[in-house]
């Protein structure tokens, strides 16, 4: 039963550069999920401007919260960690990443109804290449997704052959394909739908973006980066002190052993350097803001 199953994840990950697992948690883990977010949402009213913990629609107010991220959310409570150790996010885990998986950031996208933000096609891989492709992203859907409330859109495919498109404009990193280069045919974009607690895990390769949220329903979805120990990332270690190397690189361990002999294989890297304004960027939404050409708005 196992190994059917596994074979039939790393062929769809190979082939089609992602795969849904419905239904991984059930109503009472999802439920402890929510509450803690509902929380989160209601302390944002006092929050006027992004900062460490949060990143904000630009219409945010403390009548009408309208948050689009919560940042590092495995720091900010521990139900984002803990599902990390959940045994079925372990067994996809070191069945595609193998014994020793370590983790990178984990966000919590959550687009708000009436409008929530879309975020413009990219591959992960651009904000954060790595020694070796063993790289990918798993993402817990908290609420139903469909098509009206904001889903992450896949292009199939385009993870293969390994390369990694222009997230670069004028020279700068601005986080995002420029939509008129005609390098991928978005019409093949499928939408990532189902109900809350099921799973979806993606190729570090795989171009992706998601649709505005036109509902009145919120979309919230959290997004954990995971990679096999021996993947080392190129562009420094997100989120840290980039002096305290090893440090940080220990507390991301997941599964087995950290390691500091990085396995090197040739794989394409175009590092996300320099970033907008020479400086630091919060998150995906700040960085494609200075995008001057959009596909979704
Ligand atoms: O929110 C989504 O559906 C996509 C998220 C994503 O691609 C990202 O945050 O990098």
């Amino acid at each position: 039963m196992h190994a059917a199953i596994e074979a039939e994840w790393r062929q769809q990950l190979h082939e089609q550069g992602y795969f849904v697992v419905p239904d991984l948690l059930d109503a009472a883990e999802i439920a402890r999920f929510r509450a803690v977010i509902d929380a989160l949402i209601e302390r944002s009213r006092g929050v006027t401007r992004s900062d460490a913990v949060y990143d904000l629609e630009p219409d945010h107010s403390a009548e009408r919260p309208r948050v689009r991220r919560v940042k590092a959310a495995h720091r900010v409570d521990p139900v984002f960690a803990e599902f990390m150790q959940h045994p079925r996010v372990l067994h996809i885990l070191e069945t595609l990443l193998g014994p020793d998986v370590r983790h990178q950031y984990v966000k919590l996208n959550t687009k708000a109804a009436d409008g929530g933000a879309p975020l413009e096609w990219h591959q992960d891989w651009a904000f954060y290449p790595h020694t070796n492709d063993a790289v990918l992203a798993l993402a817990l859907m908290i609420d139903d997704v469909d098509v009206d409330n904001g889903p992450t859109l896949v292009i199939p495919g385009s993870h293969r052959p390994r390369r990694v498109f222009d997230h670069h404009r004028d020279g700068v990193f601005v986080g995002a394909m420029d939509p008129r280069r005609g390098e991928v045919d978005f019409r093949r974009a499928v939408p990532i739908t189902g109900t809350a607690g099921s799973v979806y895990v993606f190729d570090a390769f795989l171009v992706h973006g998601a649709a505005r949220n036109n509902s009145s329903r919120v979309r919230r979805n959290c997004f954990y980066e995971f990679m096999a120990a021996d993947a080392w990332p190129l562009d420094g270690i997100h989120g840290d002190d980039l002096k305290a190397v090893l440090g940080p690189i220990e507390s991301r361990r997941v599964l087995g052993d950290a390691m500091v002999t990085p396995r090197l294989a040739e794989v394409p890297v175009r590092l996300p350097l320099p970033r907008p304004s020479g400086g630091h960027y919060g998150s995906i939404y700040e960085v494609q803001e200075s995008m001057p050409v959009r596909f979704f708005s």
